[in-house]
């Protein structure tokens, strides 16, 4: 049997008390009996739990949140049981996004968004709004008819959203993906159905303006993916600094860190020094952290070809040197994340591996990219950055 610390001290107070008991505790003179035999050990205190708390590890830090689906909170699932345990914040994967708040002008379904609202608030979990504007997922009313027809639709979208939540969300993502992803005639923007429907990129400014008029106190951010990319990364700073020296109220940066195996955390701990190094003391979100088991070309995203072949249907198919990169990843990546104080939010895109949207992208293929697997264990990756005696 092996004691620890703990159970020694209590012990040695047992032994303490015992001691006293024999001696005659207070004194006085009449005669003790004879000693009985010293009584047994207590029982050992129960096994700590078998995992770490994620929320509790990075509580002086940051929130640390996961994208769920209000299927997920509905029913006692054993997603739900996870995120009450080991996650701070929630962002909705989908329901608060304009195709499903709004999919027709004229009526707003809020009854997904209000469940998950709800019921985060119920568990001390904060809220992360996304997203206000994305071209994915902009329903087609939106987009007709003259320009101010459009900026009119956009602000009164954007102030009905933000006011619904007022207070109960922290930040929202405004804008998500409107910097181009290679230089052209519209660059450092998207040329998106946004930019062209608009004329330019005022539309950046109309949504920021309407959520801080709706909300003064709720943090504002511009979303965008591959910021660990530098050319990517200088076409989103350019925005973000003319937004910003146009008084246009940006209150931060958010990072999606949708990683692949063969990532480098450094460079996406160099995308938060980069916001950090324009001096308008901005703060940084990490949004939709996922790593990827695979590596791929750049031709598997444009057109799905060259894609590296799948590791199979079952988590144990993925070799361990796979989850042990993954895990150190992942612990440089949240190790950074500690160090530098604009961090103020993390987020993983997910709770557990079966979620994960990279089931399906670039192409359909099992993927392991979370931090519990399919059968809702703990991974490497978990261990990695909850435990900094974990030997990855
Ligand atoms: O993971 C999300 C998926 O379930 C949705 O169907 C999709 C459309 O709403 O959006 C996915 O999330 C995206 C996020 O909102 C923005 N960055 C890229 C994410 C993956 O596509």
């Amino acid at each position: 049997m092996t004691f620890s610390k703990r159970d020694r001290l209590r012990l040695l107070g047992g032994a303490a008390i015992a001691a006293l008991a024999a001696c005659g505790g207070g004194g006085g003179s009449t005669p003790s009996p004879a000693p009985s035999p010293p009584p047994p050990p207590p029982p050992p205190p129960p096994p700590p739990p078998a995992v770490n708390i994620l929320r509790d590890v990075y509580a002086a830090n940051f929130p640390v949140g996961a994208a769920i689906q209000a299927s997920q909170i509905q029913t006692a699932t054993e997603d739900r049981a996870i995120l009450e345990e080991q996650f701070s914040s929630i962002t909705a994967e989908y329901e608060m996004k304009p195709d499903i708040i709004a999919p027709n002008q004229g009526s707003y379904n809020f009854a997904p968004a209000d469940a998950i609202v709800d019921w985060a608030e119920a568990n001390n979990i904060a809220v992360r709004g996304h997203a206000l504007l994305w071209h994915q997922t902009t329903p087609d009313w939106m987009l007709t008819g003259m320009v101010s027809d459009i900026r009119d639709k956009l602000q009164q979208y954007v102030t009905d959203v933000v006011t619904r939540y007022r207070g109960r969300i922290y930040a929202w993502d405004v804008v998500n993906e409107v910097a181009s992803d290679s230089a052209g005639a519209a660059a450092p923007y998207r040329n998106s159905n946004w930019y062209q429907a608009v004329g330019g990129p005022e539309f950046i400014d109309w949504a920021f303006e309407a959520a801080r008029a709706a909300d003064p106190d709720v943090k504002l951010f511009i979303n965008d993916y591959s910021t660990e990319q530098s050319s990517k990364r200088a076409r989103l700073l350019a925005i973000v600094q003319d937004l910003v020296s146009r008084g246009i109220p940006v209150d931060g940066v958010g990072h999606q860190f949708h990683l692949q195996i063969n990532a480098d955390p450094a460079d996406a701990l160099a995308a938060i020094d980069a916001v950090d190094a324009l001096g308008f003391g901005l703060e940084n979100h990490a949004t939709e952290i996922d790593v990827s088991v695979y590596s791929d070309p750049a031709e598997c995203f444009s057109s799905g070809v060259n894609c590296q072949s799948s590791y199979g249907t079952r988590a144990s198919d993925v070799p361990d040197s796979i989850y042990a990169q993954q895990a150190a990843i992942y612990r440089g990546l949240f190790d950074g994340f500690s160090e530098r104080d604009s961090v103020t939010s993390v987020t993983m895109w997910g709770v557990q591996d079966a979620q994960s949207w990279l089931n399906n992208f670039p192409v359909s293929r099992n993927n392991y990219p979370l931090l519990f697997d399919p059968s809702r264990n703990p991974k490497p990756a978990f261990l990695a950055i909850t435990d900094p005696d974990y030997e990855i």
